[in-house]
Order: structure tokens, then sequence, then C-alpha cells
């Protein structure tokens, strides 16, 4: 392709993704669409500048206002996470977790944690599997044991394990969430045998944030690292959080560590993230639980599997389909996403000694941040519950329910729950 003609292609590429990104339902538990004002500060000249090191302290100059926005997003993230010490300076909820790691322990140390299967995350594991705490980092990592029926750590097995293995970190939190860790069961075992406490929040931020989850700080972790798009929903960047004891070994290990600049255009759409969660984050993730259990009921009522019915589903904004009775979750992501219905394959705990692979797992994930943010309620969840029926079960045209989905989502074109919303939440804005 000829240079104009790539740039051209590029820019159109993108104006059809916000196009149809207007005529999906985003269902990715991972994602969410940010405000129109944070949107703002993503574009501002902050994305051309560096300033490493910390406000006041910095190797560059022209840092005046940049430093005035981080101290803000500093500021902030404390009152919201009733936090001793935050740092914004991740540039991912990844580099936020491998900075933890680093403060914590020393290559070869053993974190006990979930396995991916089991819900935790890639930074969590092991060498042989390419994840960061083994690979990057050097640690040897041990699972902390999942009763697959609850869909949560076994507390007695855990503590049992925990005291065996005698860990240097245990880290609760991970990317299949659906209820709270006990990490309030588990903390003072861990620390009993010398081990820091750990939280991978980055799923559940928002949730924290706005009170419907559970309170990590005070159930006895020390750190609690964060991705700040999901729940939470700001721009992609990083966040941790942590006690006073621990804020300058967390400080070091962030910079001059893991970063160099920290991407100062999303340090300051953090700013206003966290300024409209302090604002509307209450009422924003009570919403988001409850339609993620309205969207459980629904899809349960309509014949799909979903797990934990007799938990009610979720006490997060996840929902997870065991959908091996209709095939595998690989095959039917891209037949929902034909039908404009985006979310993701996911693997079951079990998957893995039944012999699926994470590209043909037995399950789907489903989030509910999104879908919140664009003003849907209980009565909306019933309506997609119908629609992925209607493809997973009933093995319908998916072009044909993609017209239906895109006629349903023509009146959810604003960001609910911010300050200012006069820009459509997928309108793309063209500054040339
Ligand atoms: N953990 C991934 C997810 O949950 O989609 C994102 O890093």
């Amino acid at each position: 392709m000829r240079p104009k003609e790539a740039y051209d292609r590029t820019l159109e590429l993108l104006q059809r993704h916000h196009e149809w990104f207007r005529s999906a339902i985003p269902l990715i538990a991972s994602e969410n669409v940010t405000s129109p004002a944070v949107r703002e500060a993503l574009i501002c000249d902050f994305q051309h500048r560096y300033a490493e090191g910390w406000p006041g302290e910095r190797v560059y100059a022209g840092c005046v206002y940049i430093d005035q926005v981080e101290i803000i997003a500093m500021d902030l993230a404390r009152e919201l996470f009733e936090a001793e010490h935050a740092n914004v300076q991740p540039v991912s909820g990844l580099t936020a977790n491998l900075a933890a790691f680093t403060a914590l322990t020393d290559p070869g140390d053993t974190m006990m944690c979930l396995s991916v299967a089991s819900g935790g995350h890639i930074s969590m594991a092991k060498k042989k599997f390419g994840g960061t705490a083994g690979a990057v980092h050097g640690l040897e990592i041990e699972y902390l044991p999942l009763d697959e029926k609850r869909m949560n750590i076994d507390v007695d097995a855990a503590a049992k394990k925990i005291s065996e293995v005698k860990p240097k970190l245990v880290t609760f939190g991970g990317s299949l969430f659906l209820f709270p860790h006990p990490v309030k069961e588990l903390s003072k075992v861990a620390k009993d045998c010398g081990a820091h406490v750990m939280y991978d929040a980055a799923h559940v931020a928002g949730l924290i944030a706005g009170g419907q989850f559970q309170d990590p700080l005070r159930e006895g972790a020390e750190v609690m690292t964060c991705s700040t798009h999901k729940t939470l929903p700001g721009p992609q960047h990083g966040m941790i959080l942590c006690t006073k004891e621990l804020a300058e070994s967390i400080n070091k290990a962030v910079f001059p560590g893991i970063v160099s600049n920290h991407h100062l255009h999303s340090v300051a759409a953090l700013a206003i993230a966290l300024a409209e969660m302090l604002e509307f984050g209450k009422e924003y993730t009570a919403q988001i639980v409850r339609n993620a259990k309205a969207l459980g009921k629904a899809m349960y009522d309509q014949g799909l599997s979903v797990l934990c019915p007799e938990l009610g589903f979720t006490e997060s904004h996840i929902v997870v389909v065991d959908v091996t009775k209709y095939g595998d979750g690989g095959t039917l992501e891209k037949k929902l996403e034909d039908a404009n219905i985006i979310l993701n394959r996911n693997l079951l705990p079990w998957d893995p000694r039944e012999g699926r692979h994470y590209k043909n797992p037995g399950g789907i994930r489903l989030g509910t941040s999104e879908v919140t943010r664009l003003g849907m309620k209980e009565s909306e969840m019933k309506q997609i519950a119908e629609f992925i029926r209607r493809i997973v079960i009933d093995n319908e045209d998916p072009k044909k329910v993609a017209a239906e989905v895109a006629e349903f989502r023509k009146e959810f074109q604003k960001v609910h729950y911010c300050f200012e919303s006069a820009t459509e939440a997928y309108e793309y804005i063209k500054i040339r």
C-alpha cells in the first residue's frame, strides 16, 4: 500500500470501527467507554511530553501543569479508595503488577495466586506459560485452590497450602472474578507465614470505589493494583494503592524500575475519571452489579448454562456461561460478533483437564460495565439475553440478529454517570 493510501485507509478503518460500535452490544468485561471529558484529556498536548520523575522533581522542564494534574490524580485516587498512598504512573494493570512484584519479592521467591484457568491474570502466570511473574520477574508460582462450584478460592484448602508453602507473596484478584475473594479470611494466615498480601483489582476497581464489592485495603491487602479502564471507566492506564510503609518501595519499583515516561495524557484522563467516579460512582456501579445479576438470570431463564445459579450468578460485573452443549467458546464468540454482540471466549476452570484449549474453551464471559454506562438497565438485559439465545441455542442467522441489535442500540448512544455528555459515546472526532 502506498503511504497516502495507507494513511487514508487507516483513518477510514477508525471511522468504520466507531460506526460498528454505535450499533453493537459491547460486553467485554475488561472494557468500558470513557466520558467525553476523559477522551478530551486523551488528545491533549500532554501526550507529546516527558515528565520522568515525581511532581516537583522532574528531569525535564515544561512540567508546570503536568505536575499539578498528577497531584490531583493522586489525591483523588487516595480519596476514592481511602488509601494511604497512590501511585498513578504505571501505564497498565500489568506494569502495576510487575512493579508490585518487584517491590514485594525477589526473583526465586514464591507467590501464590489463582491459575489463569481459575481466573488469575496472565501477569501472575508461571514461567512456562510466559507469565509476567514467572517469565519476567522470576517468581515461582503455586496456585491457590479453587472451589469450582462456588467459583471462589477454597478458604480451608488455601489456608493449609499457604501454611505449607510459606510464600513470600499471596495475590488475590484476577480476570474471571464473580465473587469477592476471601482476603479477610486468608490475610492473617499469609502474614503469619511472612508473606505480603496483594490484591489485583483490575476488573473490580470501579466496584470497590463505588462500595459494591469488597474493600481489600481494609481486609488485609497491603497493596492493591489495578488497570483503570474496566469497571473504573477511565483511560487505558494503571495505578497502585498501598500502605504508607510500602510507598517508597512501590514508587521506586515504578520509577525508575518499570516506567520512564508515564503517558501523561492518560494521567490527566485518569484524574477526570476519578473525579467522575467520586461524584457518580456509587450509583453507576450499583447498576452494573444489578445488570450483571439480571443478565445472568435472564440468560439462565432462556436455557443457557450460566455458572453459579444458586449463588445469584455473580456479585460483580461478570457473568460466565458454559457453552459446551452448543459448541465451543471460540466459535460462538465469532458468531456473536457477526451478530454485533461483542464478548469474549473464556477458559473455564475445568477446561484444561477436559482437554480444552484457550482458543476453543468451554466458556464465554460477559461484562455489564459498558452497557450500563450507555444507560441500559435490567429490562435491556432481558433483551440482550434473548439475542444471545437466538445465536447460541437457536443457531439463527447472525446477520438477521445483527440488524435487530443495531435497531435496539439506536437509543443508547450517550455516556451516562459523568459531568457532561455532549459528544456521543462512539462519535468519531475529526481534528485534522
Ligand atoms: N485480563 C484481561 C481481561 O480480563 O480481559 C485484560 O488484561
